[in-house]
Order: structure tokens, then C-alpha cells, then sequence
């Protein structure tokens, strides 16, 4: 069996080597996944085009080349609202129609995706986002670096009078790319905002930035300071009832829409991590975001305010947003989304999500995910985020009974939502390739297509990115590509924190392992032992009844599944539970020796990456093959350290031996083939297995 395998290891290696000589295209980072676009269409394209959007379309709609031709025009049809498209297709002329130009622009983008992902043919049908907000948010800083950013420094640039032509050009390929994924919304800065943000200077290049996106359909918001006007206008504090301070607010938000007709809003962080905010002085969360609510209301302007709130209290650090959120419900104004991170803490590889989305029944809520991967290997790992985003928006809150899934609670559907909103912490910088890793641009793209349609798998936009983005993979190597991407999320936490353990970095960093971490004087939750919490006993936080009771947070039957170690899905169980080293686990295996089958099946799944990337070799541009190898080898020795500093670390506690199940030679590769199907380049009659 074993020389069976290896002689077809060979054949196939052979084999490899003849497609070797497959021309493929040039491969460049800088246009994303509009690789390759044809520049030779003969299709007759009838529009309109008298405005900035519409010669957008145009200009886009010259590379179709699967229509002979294509009618643009809008037309009344109230059920598409103001985004919405319908596209017809008989034989090859095709029709888009919307009430809007945005519209129109959507449809034109949906159609030049069909050429390249969708059996290469335009498809008939309407569609309409699932959020009316679907939003980047950008943690860019005005001294041009990103917090949490691995790509780069920010794109956006303060100095000089006016934007200059190459970044005018860059930021129209951000819009062009936004867009083409429905994107409608970016927040330019960080959430641990300036207070000169608002300085008439900085504001007058934000208009110009606003000016370059609008013909996108892309509205620009800003992160706001609390604290703005003590330091933009000396006001004696910033108390939100405070008469002057409030006239403030709205005065500044006047001479914003006077730049910016369009202006979406404010995003803000109050008392979190040190920041100032409304409980400085004695008043709410309500009361501030009242208050900018009040200022931005006669424009259509939003307020999001967020729900992450970290700051020192006796109260584990997962119950912290509920306990300070909850007792608002109702409260505040309907122009103000909480935006919520999914899980209760922070970002983790893998979380439980954030109770505060089953609790708030009258306030609107956004979800806010995570684009950069600050948690999942920054640029180095190939971390395909949309499992764990569909993850998140499928988690049933058991709010308004069974089925009440954070998607169905947040989208423009919702009861009670008169704006929905989802949002996600982007991964641009100014790399060529603009996200660091080129595999993380697909995080940026499923981020769009998942907040334009909530029920479009990751799978499926997988597939769709892998086709615009390295258009000559055949089906074979699509397939393997898309298994990597499918698999990785998973493998993240395999080998990083598995059955629910989180917040195991190193100090002073995000990146690597270091549970044993203890800085003398540093805040308790700062700390990996808070969430650990390993002893000679077992591992894991006790949030159940007998701990912090941080499952009574959530709905039933969540509440007393979660709180009993029996019913707790593995997955969560080290979240929830302080589980004995000799506990048995579902597969039989103790504790111990589960979770160092987790660590190992994770370093596994790395090694695999990299000989899946093997085959994909033929297939793809030169420069573009050895980047991704090489980040796949930082993650494949980023995985093994993983596995020995968490394994060596709990062994301590554990005192048992490190268990192993994969041995790492060629055979046990070989292993890995199993998802090939159809592979055209092998001998006859060989399909995987
Ligand atoms: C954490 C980041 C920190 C952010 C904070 C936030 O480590 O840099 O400022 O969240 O979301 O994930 O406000």
C-alpha cells in the first residue's frame, strides 16, 4: 500500500513537472482579485453615462466579453431600495436595472463576477444587501501607522495641500474594490481616535478622501475622540449634559456636513482601555451617545458606539460588556448602533459569542468582526476568517426563541432596526499587495460578500476569489487551494488555542505563545494565567455557576448548556469550564491527552499547507508561488511553537506525558491527499486515494 502510494507520489511529482510548463498568468498583488481582466470586449454597452458613477460603470462594463451586449438603466422598482440590482440574461444580451446608480454599479460588478466565477455565464436575478451599512473599519492612525496593522503603513496621508495623483489613484483602486463587494462604508481612522481628527485641516482632506470615494457609492465616517472638544476648543470638560459642550457636538458636525454632504457618522470608543467617555463625569453610555446622536440626526448622520469596554472592574473581563450595556436596552436614540465584537473578550482564534447580542432587545446592534488578523497570525498565517464569521452570524442568541441567529437579529430584516450595520477592522496598508499575506486579500473580499449576503457560504467565496484572483487554477488545484482555505481557521486554533482556551499570547504582542507570561505590577487580566487559569487540578476559567457565572448571561437553553461541563460544546469547554487533566472527553481521550491532539492535528494541517501550495505551483506566477510559500513556512515552524511552549507549559501542570499521533514523514503527507479529485496532470485512473 505504501509503495502503491509513493510510486503515484512520484508519477504525480512527474507529472507536476510537465504542467510546469502550463503558461500562466502574471500575477499582481496591487489588483487584488481583478486579475487578468480582458481589455479586448466587443460588447455594446447602452447607458447613460452623464455622472461620475455612471462612467464608472461603463468604463467597468468594458470587460465583459460573455455578453454581446449589455442595457443599463434605471428604472422604479421600490422592492430593490437603494442598493438593489436586477440583472436578466437571454443567450448573450443581458439587462441591469436598478433604482439607483449605486445600484446600477453593483449589478456591474456581479456581472464581471459571473464571468470569471460563475460558470463563466451571466446568471438572472435581484439582489439586495443584507445590511444597509456594510462597513470597513480602518485603525489608521494620523501619524501614518495602524494599530493591529501587518500590511504596511496607513494609506492615508495628512501632509501637502491636496492629495496627490498617485494616491488619488490608489484610493479610487480601494473605492473600485470596495465596491465590487459591496462595501458602502469605510471609517477612515482609528478607533483609538485623535481628538485632531476633527481640526478643520485634517477635515478638509477627509472631504477630498469623501469626494474621491462617493462615486463608489462608499460613505466616509470618522472615529471620534470624547474628549474632542476640551482640546479643539478648551470647553472646561467634556461632560455630555454639559450646554456647551453639546453645542460643540453639533456645531462641529454643521461644518462636517457643510464639507461633506454625505458624512455617514461617528464611531466611538468611551471608556475602554483609558479612554475618556461619558462615565469620566458621573453620566451613561446613553448620554454620550445621545448626545452625538442629537448633533448628527437633522443631517441622517449614525452614531456607533461601541460595545468593547475594558477597563479594570472585579468582574470577569467576558461579562463586562453585558453588565455594563444590558441595563440600557431601549435607552438609547435611533440614530445610535452598538457595534459589538462577536465574542465576549477579544478577537480570540475562537469565542463564544458575545452574550450582549441575546440580551439587547430594543437597541439596534452591529457585529464587529475582525479583518487583520492580529489574533490569527498577522500577516504570516493563511487564516480564512469567513468560517468563523459564518460561525458567528449563524450562533442562535435564543433571543426571541429558537432561530434568533445574530445574522437574523442584525440584518435590515430585524424588528426594531431602522439602520443595519455590520462592521469589520480592515487589513489594508500601503504593501503592494495591500493586505501583507496575498491569501489575507481573500479575508477582505469574503468580509464584503458575507455583508451583502449573509447566507453565501464560505465556500462558495472561496471559489469566487480563488477564479478572479489566480484565474488559471484548474479545477483540481482549485479545489486543493480551497480546501487549505477552509481548513485554515481551524487549524489556527488546533494549534494556537484549542477547545476554547484564549488570551494565551506573549506580552507585549499578539503573535506567538507565552502562557507562562508574568509581569510583576501588571493589571491581573492582562495576565494568560486569568484565562488558563492552569493547576495541578486541570485547565480552563470557570464561568459556570460555580465561577463567575458568566453563562447566566446568556439565553436559554445556552445558559445550562454552556454551564454544564456534560453539555458544554467542546469547542467551549476550557472557556467555561476548569476541566481535570483526567476528564474524558467525547472521543474517550482524557483532557491531556485531547488537547495535545489538538496542538498536534494543528502543526499537521501547517505541514500540509505546504505541500497542498506544492501542487498549486504550476498554476500560478513565479513571484506570487514563492510569497505564499514562504508565509507558509513561517506558519508551518509558527505551528510547532506553538505546540511545544503551550504543551511544555501544561505539562508542567499536567504531569503526563506529550501525546502524538502524526508522524511527519512523506507517507504521513501523502495522507493529506485525500481531497484531490480529478487530478488532470496525474497518470489515468488516479483519483486521490
Ligand atoms: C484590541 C486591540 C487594541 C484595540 C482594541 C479595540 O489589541 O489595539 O484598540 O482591541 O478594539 O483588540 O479597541
Amino acid at each position: 500500500m505504501w509503495n502503491m502510494r509513493k510510486a503515484v507520489w512520484a508519477a504525480g511529482v512527474m507529472a507536476l513537472a510537465a504542467c510546469q510548463q502550463v503558461k500562466v498568468p502574471s500575477y499582481d498583488g496591487e489588483m487584488l482579485w481583478f486579475q487578468n481582466m480582458a481589455n479586448d470586449s466587443k460588447t455594446g454597452i447602452a447607458i447613460e453615462d452623464s455622472t461620475a458613477t455612471l462612467k464608472i460603470v461603463r468604463e467597468e462594463l468594458k470587460q465583459l466579453t460573455i455578453a454581446d451586449s449589455v442595457i443599463v438603466r434605471l428604472a422604479e422598482d421600490q422592492q430593490l431600495g437603494n442598493e438593489g440590482f436586477e440583472i436578466k440574461a437571454e443567450g448573450r444580451i443581458a439587462s441591469i436595472t436598478a433604482q439607483t446608480e449605486t445600484g446600477l454599479l453593483y449589478g456591474a460588478y456581479a456581472v464581471l463576477r459571473d464571468q470569471k466565477s460563475n460558470g463563466k455565464q451571466i446568471v438572472s436575478r435581484r439582489e439586495t444587501p443584507a445590511y444597509d451599512l456594510r462597513m470597513l473599519n480602518h485603525w489608521d492612525n494620523l501619524d501614518g501607522t495602524v494599530e493591529r496593522g501587518y500590511a504596511g503603513k496607513s494609506i492615508w496621508h495628512w501632509d501637502g495641500d491636496s492629495i496627490n495623483e498617485a494616491d488619488r489613484k490608489r484610493y479610487e483602486l480601494y473605492a473600485k474594490a470596495n465596491a465590487s463587494i459591496g462595501i458602502n462604508a469605510t471609517v477612515i481612522n482609528n478607533v483609538n481616535a485623535s481628538p485632531e481628527m476633527l481640526s478643520e485641516d485634517i477635515l478638509k482632506r477627509v472631504a477630498e478622501i469623501a469626494d474621491i470615494l462617493r462615486p463608489y457609492g462608499i460613505k466616509t465616517f470618522l472615529s471620534v475622540n470624547f474628549s474632542s472638544p476640551i482640546k479643539l476648543a478648551g470647553t472646561v470638560d467634556a461632560d455630555p449634559l454639559r450646554a456647551e459642550v453639546r453645542s460643540w457636538w453639533k456645531d462641529k458636525a454643521d461644518e462636517i456636513y457643510g464639507m461633506i454632504p454625505d458624512f455617514g457618522g461617528f464611531l466611538v470608543k468611551a471608556n475602554s482601555e483609558g479612554l475618556p467617555g461619558p462615565l469620566d463625569y458621573g453620566r451613561t453610555h446613553v448620554d454620550g451617545a445621545n448626545m452625538l446622536a442629537e448633533a448628527l440626526a437633522p443631517h441622517n448622520g449614525v452614531v456607533l458606539w461601541r460595545a468593547f469596554v475594558y477597563s479594570p472592574t472585579d468582574a470577569d473581563r467576558a461579562k463586562q460588556a453585558y453588565l455594563e450595556f444590558q441595563p440600557y436596552d431601549g435607552q438609547f436614540a435611533d440614530n445610535v448602533i452598538i457595534q459589538i465584537k462577536n465574542g465576549p473578550i477579544d478577537f480570540q482564534p475562537r469565542e463564544p459569542f458575545s452574550p450582549l447580542f441575546g440580551a439587547l432587545k430594543k437597541t439596534q446592534m452591529a457585529a464587529e468582526l475582525q479583518i487583520t488578523q492580529e489574533y490569527t497570525g498577522a500577516s504570516n498565517h493563511l487564516c480564512y476568517l469567513a468560517t468563523m464569521w459564518a460561525e458567528t452570524l449563524e450562533d442562535d442568541t435564543y433571543r426571541d426563541g429558537e432561530g434568533s441567529t445574530i445574522a437574523k437579529l442584525t440584518t435590515s430584516k430585524a424588528a426594531n432596526v431602522k439602520k443595519s450595520a455590520i462592521a469589520g477592522v480592515a487589513n489594508i496598508g500601503d504593501d503592494s499587495n495591500w493586505c501583507g499575506h496575498p491569501m489575507a486579500q481573500a479575508n477582505w473580499y469574503a468580509f464584503g460578500r458575507m455583508a451583502w449576503n449573509t447566507s453565501i457560504t464560505p465556500d462558495s467565496i472561496a471559489e469566487e476569489w480563488i477564479r478572479q484572483t489566480m484565474p488559471a487554477v484548474p479545477l483540481h488545484a482549485e479545489n486543493t487551494l480551497k480546501d487549505m482555505m477552509m481548513e485554515s481557521r481551524e487549524a489556527v486554533v488546533d494549534y494556537m488555542m484549542p477547545l476554547g482556551l484564549h488570551h494565551i499570547f506573549a506580552w507585549g504582542h499578539h503573535y506567538g505563545p507565552e502562557p507562562w507570561c508574568d509581569i510583576p505590577g501588571a493589571r491581573e487580566d492582562w495576565m494568560p494565567r486569568y484565562y488558563h487559569k492552569a493547576d495541578s487540578a486541570g485547565l480552563g476559567s470557570d464561568r459556570s455557576p460555580s465561577g463567575s457565572n458568566a453563562t447566566a448571561q446568556y439565553n436559554e437553553p445556552l445558559a445550562s448548556q454552556f454551564a454544564d461541563i456534560n453539555t458544554c460544546p467542546e469547542k467551549y469547554i476550557l472557556w467555561f469550564h476548569h476541566v481535570d487533566w483526567n476528564h474524558r472527553m467525547q472521543s474517550g481521550q482524557t483532557l491531556w491527552n485531547e488537547l495535545c491532539l489538538h496542538y498536534d492535528k494543528g502543526m499537521a494541517m501547517t505541514g500540509h499547507f505546504v505541500a497542498s501550495w506544492r501542487r498549486i505551483k504550476p498554476y500560478v506566477d513565479g513571484r506570487l508561488w514563492s510569497d505564499v510559500n514562504k508565509k507558509l513556512e513561517i506558519q508551518r515552524d509558527d505551528a510547532r511553537w506553538w505546540h511545544d511552549a503551550c504543551l511544555l507549559y501544561f505539562q508542567t501542570f499536567s504531569g503526563e506525558p506529550i501525546a502524538q499521533k502524526t508522524i511527519y514523514s512523506l507517507d504521513n503527507m501523502m495522507d493529506f491527499h485525500i481531497n484531490i479529485t480529478n487530478y488532470e496532470c496525474a497518470p489515468k485512473g488516479y483519483r486521490g486515494e
